[in-house]
């Protein structure tokens, strides 16, 4: 019964995700995928056809309550592995320290200590990263106006870049690991197609580009789950640029110029295990 539930409400969200978008619903294949998977296509092409894909825009408590119950339980954030279940960053537990910085630490949620051992280390072509408690107001008092928190009070961001990406290690060690699937919150899509995650196989492959549909002023949520674990990293695009004193959003008309602004809050991901 629980199943059945899930598969409507998955429903629903891909035919909501359809009225938004021409193409239909994710996977959307980027143009660089076919280059990017040279040599797995045949290994992965199996895996990649049947994820479950978890979509909301605005409403997106129940999609992301589903994507919770695939995943399955949630995990201590201790090190080691477990043999099933999930992990969440909420952001919402982070020190006063690196609160409002620009230089929040990319490894910060792969300490080999509780709570902080949870197994994904972060990247990023800009500068850093930013975990808020007043929305980025500290960067842009406008943003205030325009970005919330879906589990209060703290939201996150790379700073510099609109991409970072996210790769699992066995949790509070050095040892790559993967994931069944992988979930964000994202505030602020404006615009579709702005703010999207692409998973990656082991071999850096591409297992599909999956965007999340807008909802301005609102919150989005896309989650990806495959049946095994095959997904070593995925890489996260918010927005249409980065934040910064200067940069407004799309939706605000009283500066400009403007881009989509997206920033992002919590992530869930399934337990990350040693890969074979
Ligand atoms: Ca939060
Ligand atoms: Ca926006």
């Amino acid at each position: 019964m629980k199943a059945r539930i899930i598969l409507v409400i998955g429903a629903l969200a891909a035919a909501a995700a359809c009225s938004q978008s021409p193409e239909g619903p994710a996977p959307v294949q980027p143009q660089g995928a076919a280059a990017s998977s040279t040599g797995s296509v045949s290994a992965s092409a199996a895996v990649r056809a049947s994820p479950d894909v978890f979509t909301a825009a605005c409403s997106i408590d129940g999609a992301v309550a589903a994507f919770q119950t695939a995943l399955g339980t949630l995990n201590p954030n201790t090190a080691g592995e477990n043999p099933g279940g999930r992990r969440e960053i909420n952001w919402d537990a982070v020190p006063a320290a690196f609160t409002n910085t620009t230089s929040f630490p990319a490894d910060f949620f792969n300490a080999t200590f509780a709570p902080r051992a949870r197994g994904a280390v972060f990247s990023t072509d800009g500068s850093g990263f930013s975990v808020s408690d007043n929305d980025f107001a500290f960067l842009n008092a406008d943003y205030a106006g325009q970005f919330g928190a879906f589990s209060p009070v703290r939201i996150f961001s790379a700073i510099g870049s609109n991409r970072m990406r996210v790769d699992f290690f066995v949790a509070g060690s050095s040892t790559p690991a993967v994931s069944t699937g992988f979930g964000v919150v994202f505030s602020d899509v404006d615009n579709t197609g702005s703010a999207s995650i692409m998973l990656l196989g082991r071999g850096g492959n591409s297992l599909g580009l999956y965007e999340a549909p807008p909802c301005p002023q609102g919150f989005s949520f896309i989650g990806v789950k495959f049946p095994v674990g095959v997904v070593a990293a995925v890489e996260i695009t918010s927005g249409h640029g980065p934040l910064g004193a200067e940069a407004s959003d799309v939706s605000d008309r009283n500066h400009g110029p403007a881009r989509d602004l997206v920033v992002m809050d919590d992530f869930i991901y399934g337990e990350p295990k040693r890969s074979n």
